[in-house]
Order: C-alpha cells, then structure tokens, then sequence
C-alpha cells in the first residue's frame, strides 16, 4: 500500500476515534455571539455573561461565546431574523416583537396575565410553556429558556398618572406588537411602535412622552434623564427567550448541547436573582434622582384592569382560544 494511503487511513481512524465535536489543537473555537438590545449593565446581559462563563467552563475548548449588547447586531426583530437565516447565532428578544413569526408568544402579552413573578415563572416552565418554546423550532430557532425581562411599568415625561384619564392623548412607545397596540388604544393613548434602540432618542426628542418597561430598564438605561413620572402599573410580564439557530443547535453533539442547556438556565436564574435584588432599590434611587414614582392602589389598578379586558376578546381567536384558555388555567394552578 502506498505510504500516503496509510497516512490517510490513520487519519481517518483518528478521526472516528475523536469524540463528536472535539476540536483538534490549534483547531478554531466556534463562536457563538448573542445579541441583545439593552445595555451591558442590565440582567440579561449579565445574565447571558454567566451564561458564557458555565457554557465556556464546560466545552470552552470548542466554543467561545461573545456577548453584544446595545442592538449592536440589530433589534429583536432584525437580530432574530439573521439567527433564523444563521448568520448570527443566539439572540436574546422578548417574546412581543416576536409575534409576526408566532402567534401563540401573544398569549404573553394579554394585559394583567401573570400576578407575580413567581406565578409566571411557574406557567412558563410548566408543560404548555415548553410546548410554546420547543414550538419556535419550526421558526428554525431552538428555544433554550425563557429569561425574565418582568412587569412593565409606564413612564412619561408630560404628568403624573393615576388613571386612564390621565393617560388620554399620551404619546407612549410600545414595542412593535397589535395587542400591546390595542391596549394602550384602550387606555385612551396614542400608542407609536418603535425598536428598543430607538426609545431614548424620540423621549428625549419629545416624539414620544413615554413608553412602558421594567423597572430595571428604566433605571439602567438612565431613563430618568428623559422622563419625569414612573407609575407601577406592572400591566404586562414579558419574557425574554434565549435562542439559537436551529440547524446548528441540530449540528451539536450531546455533550456539547447539555452544556449549552445548563449556560441556559444558570444564565435565566442568575437574571431572576438580579431582577428582584435591582428592583426595589433602584425604584428608591429613581425617586432620589427627582422622579415621581406612583404606586396604584388596588382600587386604582382595577381601573387599568378593566380598561383593558376588550383586548382578551378581540385577540382571543388570533392567539388561540384554547391556548388562551389552557395558560389561564396554568396561572389559576400556579397561584394556589
Ligand atoms: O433585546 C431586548 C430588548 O431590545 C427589548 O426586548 C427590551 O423590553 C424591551 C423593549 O421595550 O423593547
């Protein structure tokens, strides 16, 4: 035989002695980048570092993970859609801007869903929340987890609000989501979708006069700059879902995939511990920095509930009354 068929046999017989996906010395780590739109003090970000740290600690040999924050890679729409076409990795979206491509993530956005943190936590790891995860599939994305992103709280630069009546005529951002739309509509605002990267600018432009997220976001994105009034309506619990390209989640071997799968939910708890550390706090430095930060009582928060119970009629039959019917049952179970 000649020497260089040898030389092939042996390297091929080295080869399928290799366990799937180990990489030779020298051999390039794959990257993976995930991209997000918030800044890089913000929990999903050092949610998603932790997420490198536990991943990288495990199969760091073969992969390197680089975090981008700021919609440096795009908004949640654009970043997903290049996961989906594989010419990035992983994204970090909230479920909302996502429901051009699934319909059923609206079932998330129905005003007033999820009474606590614990309780949503509870239904979204809870068999249908799976089902909704594991459905992005068919989107050419893997859904590794649902991370918090939490209950969304109006700010607005124009007055302090108590009501609906005193949201009547109010610019306020949405992200770019029908149902968030309608509610706001409902409320008496006039409501303006618009990517996250763009939020500081138009409030500090006045092109809008507020726009509605976590605590967390407000403080963190330094918010306070651009508006005057903070009312804790948590009207809307949004997830974030850590996904990846499908295809070369697929490419994965085992080994490699469960240590993708621990980054995951190392990462999703890591951002449940900040949240509720951050909030709190950061709700009392917002005030110290001159912000009006108002508390509903449940009287007045009722007002808001039921402004808003239009939108569970006119966007039931688009989410899926079963689906609607079948998470609902899932917040009653989790709250007993
Ligand atoms: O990538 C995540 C953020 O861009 C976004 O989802 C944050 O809640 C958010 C918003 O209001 O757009």
């Amino acid at each position: 035989m000649a020497r260089r068929t040898v030389m092939s046999l042996l390297v091929l017989a080295l080869l399928a002695a290799l366990p799937a996906g180990m990489a030779f010395a020298g051999e390039a780590k794959k990257i993976i980048r995930i991209s997000n739109g918030v800044n890089d003090v913000h929990p999903a970000v050092l949610g998603a570092k932790k997420f490198k740290e536990v991943v990288e600690s495990k199969v760091g040999a073969r992969y390197e993970i680089q975090v981008y924050a700021n919609a440096q890679l795009g908004d949640d729409v654009r970043a997903t859609e290049s996961v989906r076409a594989g010419t990035l990795e992983m994204v970090i979206p909230s479920t909302s801007p996502l429901t051009g491509l699934s319909k059923e993530l609206m079932v998330f956005d129905l005003p007033f869903l999820f009474p606590n943190s614990q309780v949503a936590t509870k239904v979204l790891y809870s068999p249908v929340g799976q089902r909704i995860l594991d459905s992005m599939s068919s989107k050419g994305l893997k859904g590794l987890a649902y991370w918090e992103n939490g209950f969304r709280q109006l700010s607005n630069s124009v007055r302090e609000v108590k009501s609906p009546a005193d949201v009547k005529g109010l610019k306020i951002r949405t992200m770019e989501n029908p149902l968030h739309l309608a509610a706001w509509k409902a409320l008496g605002a006039n409501p303006t979708p618009m990517p996250f990267s763009e939020v500081f600018t138009a409030m500090q432009q006045r092109t809008i006069d507020g726009q509605e997220n976590p605590v967390v976001v407000i403080y963190l994105q330094k918010f306070n700059e651009v508006q005057k009034y903070v009312t804790l309506t948590g009207h809307i619990y949004t997830p974030f879902l850590l996904l990846m390209n499908q295809k070369l989640w697929d490419g994965m071997s085992t080994e490699d995939q469960k240590a993708f799968m621990d980054g995951a939910i190392a990462g999703r708890d890591y951002v449940l511990q900040l949240n509720k550390e951050m909030t709190d706090t950061q709700i009392k430095k917002l005030r110290e920095f001159g912000m009006t930060v108002t508390d509903l009582t449940p009287q007045q928060l009722k007002v808001f509930q039921d402004a808003v119970q239009t939108v569970y009629t006119q966007f039931e039959d688009r989410i899926g009354k079963s689906l609607v019917d079948e998470i609902r049952a899932e917040v009653k179970k989790a709250g007993n």
